[in-house]
C-alpha cells in the first residue's frame, strides 16, 4: 500500500490507514455486507475523478469538462443493465438507502402505504423503519419472518389484501432464504402496487446466475455495490424504461448534488469483474463456503436461524447458550473474527444485545478461503462460544484464526 504522500502531509491518518489495512490482513471479516474490493477499484476510487462536479447525466450536464466522466458513467450504466438484465440504470446513489430513498421519492408521496420486511427480522431500515425517513414519511406496514425464519408468503399476500400498499419492498439485510421475487410480483400485481426489489446483500449472486434474478418481475431494482458484488462503497437503481426520467429526476435534483465519479468509475470496473467467468466460480464459492460453515457450526452442537443457509449468509441462534449476540461479537473480535450481533426472530434480548451473530462469508471468499477453511472458522465460533469465559482457550483460538489469515493474505500479488 503506497501511503507515501499522507504520510508526509497527515502522519495520523496514514497510520490509521495503515494500521486499518493490518486489522484487516489479520482478522477474518465475517460481516456478512463487506468484502475486499479490487486493487482495480482501488486505483479508480482513488483516481482524479474526484475533483470532477458532473451534476446531471452523461452529456446533459450542468458543468463543463466532463467528456470523460461522461464516458464512464455512462459504461458504467451500460454494465449494470447488462449484468443485472435492466432496462435503465443510475449508478449516481451514494448509498444503498440514498437508491432506496430516490424510488420512494420518485413514487409515493408522504402517507402513501408501503408494504416491506421489518428491521428486527431482517429487513433494512430504509425498508420502512419508523427511525428512517421510510417510516417517517410514509404509513409502513412491515411483514417478518416465521418460527424457522422464513418468510411467509401467504402472510405477505393477506397483509397486502389489508393495506393495499403502493409499493412493496422485498430484499434483506439479513434473510438467508432463496428470495421467491416470482412469488412478490404476483402478489403485488393483484393488489395493483409497484415492487421494488432491494438486491443490495445479493447482488453479487444475482449477477453471477446463483440466486435468482428480480429481472422481469421488480419494476425497481436497488442495490449497493460493495457487498457481495465486491465494487466501491455505494448505491445502483435500475428501472424499467417508462421510469427512467422519473428516477434520474429523484436522484439529482431530487436528493443528491453531484455525483461521485471516481466512486462510479469504481463502480464500472467492479460491473465488468463482475461480468467474468471467474466471479461466477468466486460465487459459486460463496455459497460452497457458507454452507460449510452452516454445517460445521451444527456440527458443533450450534443452532442456525432456519438451518442451512442458501445464500452467503446466517444467522447464528444463541438462546439455547448463556451468551448474547453483544458479548459473543466481542468474544469472537478478541480471537479475530468480526461479525455483527444481529436479533433472531421473537428476541428476548434488546436490538442493542440481541441473541443472534450475522455470518456471512464474501469477504473470506475473496481472501481465497475454502471448504475446509469454513469448517475450522466454525470450529473457533464454537470453542469461543463454548468457552467464552476461558482466557487460555480464547488465546489458543486467536492463534487458529491468525494461522488462517496468514495463509490467505490481502491484495497479494
Ligand atoms: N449495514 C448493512 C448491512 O450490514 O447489512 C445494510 O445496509
Amino acid at each position: 500500500m503506497n501511503l507515501e504522500n499522507i504520510k508526509k502531509i497527515d502522519p495520523l491518518v496514514a497510520d490509521e490507514i495503515q494500521k486499518e489495512f493490518e486489522r484487516q490482513q489479520n482478522t477474518i471479516e465475517l460481516i456478512a455486507s463487506e468484502n475486499i474490493t479490487s486493487k482495480a477499484v482501488l486505483e479508480a476510487c482513488g483516481s482524479v475523478l474526484t475533483n470532477k462536479y458532473a451534476e446531471g447525466k452523461p452529456y446533459s450536464r450542468f458543468y463543463n469538462g466532463c467528456e470523460h466522466v461522461d464516458i464512464i458513467e455512462e459504461v458504467a450504466q451500460e454494465r449494470a443493465c447488462k449484468l443485472f438484465n435492466m432496462e435503465h440504470a443510475n449508478v449516481q446513489p451514494h448509498s444503498g438507502a440514498q437508491a432506496n430513498m430516490a424510488v420512494f421519492m420518485y413514487l409515493l408521496k408522504p402517507g402513501d402505504k408501503v408494504l416491506g420486511m421489518d428491521l428486527s427480522s431482517g429487513g433494512h431500515l430504509s425498508h420502512g423503519s419508523p427511525v428512517n425517513f421510510s417510516g417517517m414519511y410514509f404509513d409502513v406496514k412491515s411483514y417478518g419472518v416465521d418460527d424457522f425464519g422464513c418468510i411467509d408468503y401467504e402472510n405477505v399476500r393477506q397483509m397486502a389484501l389489508e393495506h393495499k400498499p403502493k409499493l412493496i419492498v422485498c430484499g434483506a439485510s439479513n434473510y438467508s432464504k432463496i428470495i421467491d421475487f416470482k412469488k412478490f410480483r404476483e402478489i403485488a400485481d393483484e393488489v395493483g402496487a409497484y415492487l421494488l426489489a432491494d438486491i443490495a446483500h445479493i447482488a453479487g449472486l444475482v449477477a453471477a446466475g446463483v440466486h435468482p434474478s428480480p429481472a422481469g418481475y421488480a419494476q425497481f431494482v436497488t442495490t449497493t455495490t460493495h457487498k457481495s458484488l465486491r465494487g466501491p462503497r455505494g448505491g445502483i437503481i435500475m428501472c424499467d424504461m417508462e421510469h427512467a426520467r422519473g428516477i434520474d429526476k429523484a436522484v439529482f435534483p431530487g436528493m443528491q448534488g453531484g455525483p461521485l465519479e471516481h466512486i462510479i468509475a469504481g463502480k464500472a470496473v467492479a460491473l465488468l469483474e463482475a461480468s467474468k467467468p471467474e466471479f461466477k466460480t468466486y460465487a459459486e464459492q460463496i455459497l460452497k463456503n457458507a454452507k460449510a460453515l452452516a454445517q460445521g457450526l451444527m456440527d458443533e452442537g450450534m443452532e442456525i436461524i432456519g438451518g442451512m443457509t442458501e445464500n452467503h449468509l446466517m444467522t447464528l441462534d444463541l438462546r439455547k447458550t448463556s451468551r448474547t449476540g453483544k458479548e459473543m461479537a466481542n468474544v469472537l473480535e478478541s480471537v479475530g473474527i468480526t461479525a455483527n450481533k444481529n436479533t433472531v426472530p421473537n428476541d428476548p434480548q434488546t436490538p442493542f444485545v440481541t441473541s443472534g451473530i450475522r455470518l456471512g462469508v464474501p469477504a473470506v471468499t475473496t481472501r481465497g478461503f475454502k471448504e475446509d477453511d469454513m469448517v475450522e472458522v466454525a470450529k473457533i465460533i464454537a470453542s469461543a462460544v463454548y468457552s467464552a469465559d476461558n482466557k487460555s482457550g480464547l488465546k489458543n483460538l486467536r492463534e487458529r484464526s491468525l494461522k488462517l489469515c496468514k495463509k490467505y493474505p490481502l491484495y497479494k500479488g
